[in-house]
């Protein structure tokens, strides 16, 4: 047994396996931090690399966050033992009157999977939320997503609140009717336009 099967399980969709190989590495007293970096997030880089390439597509995406997610919940308590800094911490929720989840779902998993620690709001979340989860969870980012032309000004009003309490906090914005230049329109920090993108920007917007 290896950390090469943790990352395999991931990219074969195992839900099952990738749980019971990360607990069998734990039991082996393998470095918690290396099943994490070697296993869980080296797939997940894997996986946003095959759908950058087209070999990939969103529901393989989906499934592979899953397993990826299954191992993630055995290892979470060792992390946290282990005094495991997360990347960063995100706060992500869908704009006020928008309830699509999908992509959400997807972004804050791939997040997940690349060692950030996510606070999900859920959908139809008030700019006064995002401000308060923002402010209570010390976020590093703040990352909205909105499939709705009629729900984008959201970001806007968000964006706003956000920058009235704190000024260096990042920000980002995701989602079919969204861009960069509606991104630099409202004052967002960054758009991205996939999951895997979603990702390479919170390392970049939380590195400084
Ligand atoms: Co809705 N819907 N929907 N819908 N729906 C769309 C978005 C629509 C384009 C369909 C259409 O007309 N062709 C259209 C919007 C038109 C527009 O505004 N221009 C639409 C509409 C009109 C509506 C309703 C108004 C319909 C009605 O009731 N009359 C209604 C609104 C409800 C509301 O929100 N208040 C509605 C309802 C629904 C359902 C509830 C039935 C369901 C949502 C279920 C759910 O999410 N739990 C639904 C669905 C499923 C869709 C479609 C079919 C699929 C969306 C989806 O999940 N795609 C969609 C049409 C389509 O896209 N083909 C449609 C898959 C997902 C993985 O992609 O979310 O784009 P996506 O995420 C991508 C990227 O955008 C990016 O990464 C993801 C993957 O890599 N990304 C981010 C997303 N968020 C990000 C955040 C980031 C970074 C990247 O950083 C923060």
């Amino acid at each position: 047994m290896a950390i090469e099967d943790i990352y395999r399980a991931v990219l074969e969709f195992e839900d099952e396996a990738a749980a019971r190989l990360v607990q069998g590495e734990i039991d082996g007293g393998t470095d918690t931090r290396c099943i994490l970096d070697d296993g869980l997030i080296a797939a997940m880089d894997e996986v946003g690399a095959l759908f950058g390439e087209g070999a990939l597509f969103v529901p393989e995406m989906l499934m592979a966050a899953q397993a990826m997610k299954a191992g993630l919940e055995v290892l979470r308590p060792h992390l946290a033992e282990a005094d495991c800094q997360p990347a960063g911490v995100v706060v992500i929720g869908t704009v006020k009157n928008d309830l699509h989840d999908i992509g959400k779902n997807l972004v804050a998993m791939m997040l997940e999977g690349a060692a950030f620690k996510v606070v999900d709001l859920g959908v139809d979340v008030e700019a006064a939320a995002f401000v308060e989860a923002a402010r209570d969870n010390q976020a590093d980012v703040v990352a909205m997503s909105a499939l709705l032309t009629t729900t984008v000004e959201g970001m806007r009003t968000t964006v706003a609140a956000l920058r009235e309490r704190d000024n260096r906090i990042r920000i980002m914005i995701g989602g079919a009717p969204v861009d960069q230049a509606f991104a630099d329109d409202i004052g967002a920090d960054g758009f991205a336009g996939d999951a895997p993108g979603a990702v390479a920007l919170a390392r970049r917007l939380s590195a400084g």
